[in-house]
């Protein structure tokens, strides 16, 4: 090559470089679900997947791996220096483990960026910018702040009513005990003391981890920061609680107007501030769910859960219509995915049902979403693929059952679930043993480059949030 024609390829190179980052995007993917839901599992993997896109074969229906335009995927530097970073290079350190571990559980929002390299597949840009990047910024956020939303319309003395109504059913009635006691033996209208309202609000957050344990499984507990406190943790805005009774005198400066007062500061510093500075960015979003716990659990669980998942549907819809949209704007997200995690807890055979589940649990809030014009879909995948299809012979039929490794045990065992009913079901569907869907370690990982993690249908779950992008 003499000096004029490297000189041009030079120039050619460097206009290429200087369209490429003209035409560069970038999307802002969203991910939340209720605390165990399979978030960090799930976003973990997703970057493993895309690290190991060169090899198309394990995402079949992500078209640009599969087509073998996908040029390569590389973790970036994260753009907001005030926001955690999501540690993915520890999860993959714990899956790669011996034993392998899933990623410790989280508590607050967390981000991170990656770049990914692919061929245009556009004629004009083919030739003009061969080469194109996508930038994606991967949000971890708890769905508990979405169960947030609804205080932003309600005062302190109707919120504190509505709570006080959940405490007479059990089991949370008897789960409060201890909270209620110490409320009654308190004067709400006396002058306020720090440590009255610090030894309130921390019976009434041991309530609401009560609530949470595996045994109740309840999941509509607000508000969102006092059980995931991200890093608000033992910050005076989370020390009130909502009161059973309200005192008859409430003058300035007493227990009761100073609980108020941070019931609101709560409402306009921490509810506000998450819609304004975080949700009213995201493009895309999926919402994790994880029926099969509210399943072992029995019906209570599952009533709160699809509850508390209409709850967090609320905000997409009043993102584009309702309060969302009044408060902050016309928002941007134009995708919505929802996804029943764990996929692999069940045969086989029940995928579909798992699906068809999902869809019926959605199926009002949906519409409202369709007719708020945001795409939706609703898939059952798992993130990390941990047990394999088996078969047994029971009374001379051959059955269908999976095999792994319980969380708890060391050595594979194969057994049969339970079947997902296709109906919401009722109180009686919960006969004895009818469930058991059993947590299993992840699979053996001799390290984080010998292939991308199993899955099952993440590649769909890819295609739908981010495939129009390249
Ligand atoms: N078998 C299987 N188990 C999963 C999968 N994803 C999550 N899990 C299980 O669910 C647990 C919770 O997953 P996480 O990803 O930590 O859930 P999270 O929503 O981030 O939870 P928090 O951080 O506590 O809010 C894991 O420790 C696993 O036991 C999956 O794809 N397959
Ligand atoms: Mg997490």
């Amino acid at each position: 090559m003499n000096q004029w024609t490297s000189f041009i390829s030079q120039k050619t190179s460097n206009v290429g470089e200087f369209v490429n980052r003209s035409l560069d995007r970038q999307v802002k993917l969203a991910v939340t679900g209720l605390s165990r839901s399979g978030k960090t599992v799930f976003i973990t993997s997703l970057i493993h997947q895309l690290m190991h896109g060169l090899d198309s074969s394990h995402l079949p229906f992500f078209e640009i791996a599969s087509s073998g335009r996908l040029r390569g995927t590389r973790l970036m530097p994260q753009p907001n220096m005030h926001i955690p970073a999501f540690r993915y290079l520890e999860g993959i350190e714990r899956l790669c483990s011996d034993p392998p571990e899933f990623p410790e559980a989280t508590q607050g929002i967390s981000e991170i960026r990656l770049a990914i390299r692919y061929e245009s597949a556009q004629p004009v840009l083919k030739y003009l910018a061969p080469i194109k990047t996508l930038y994606i910024d991967i949000v971890d956020y708890p769905g508990e702040w979405l169960l947030d939303l609804p205080l932003l319309e309600l005062t302190y003395e109707q919120w504190s009513a509505q709570i006080a109504t959940l405490c007479e059913r059990e089991p949370r009635f008897t789960l409060s005990q201890a909270w209620r006691e110490y409320l009654d033996s308190i004067d709400f209208s006396q002058p306020s003391q720090d440590a009255v309202l610090r030894q309130a609000s921390e019976l009434y957050t041991d309530f609401l981890y009560a609530c949470k344990k595996p045994e109740y499984g309840l999941s509509l507990l607000q508000p969102g920061h006092f059980t995931m406190p991200g890093d608000k943790k033992g910050a005076p805005i989370l020390q009130f609680c909502p009161l059973l009774k309200i005192p008859s005198s409430k003058p300035e400066g007493s227990l009761f107007a100073e609980m108020k007062r941070r019931y609101e500061a709560y409402k306009e510093h921490v509810v506000r501030v998450f819609y304004r500075e975080h949700f009213a960015s995201f493009d895309r979003q999926i919402v994790l769910v994880d029926p099969l716990r509210a399943f072992n659990v029995g019906y209570n669980a599952f009533a709160e859960m699809q509850s508390a998942l209409n709850m967090v549907l609320q905000s997409f819809h009043y993102a584009k219509t309702g309060l969302i949209n009044k408060l902050f704007g016309g928002l941007k997200i134009d995708k919505v995915l929802f996804a029943a995690t764990k996929a692999d807890h069940v045969t086989p055979n029940q995928l579909n049902n798992l699906e068809q589940f999902l869809r019926q649990m959605l199926i009002k809030p949906q519409k409202n979403l369709y007719f708020d014009s945001v795409q939706t879909d609703a898939f059952a995948l798992a993130a990390i693929k941990c047990t394999q299809a088996a078969y047994t012979q029971f009374d001379g039929q051959r059955l269908s059952c999976i095999k792994g490794v319980p969380k708890d045990g060391d050595k594979p065992i194969a057994l049969f679930p339970g079947e997902i009913p296709v109906d919401i079901p009722v109180p009686e569907d919960w006969v004895e043993g009818r469930f058991n869907f059993v947590e299993f370690k992840p699979p053996r990982l001799s390290n984080a480059h010998s292939g991308a993690l199993p899955h099952i249908r993440l590649d769909r779950a890819l295609e739908f949030l981010l495939g129009d992008k390249f």
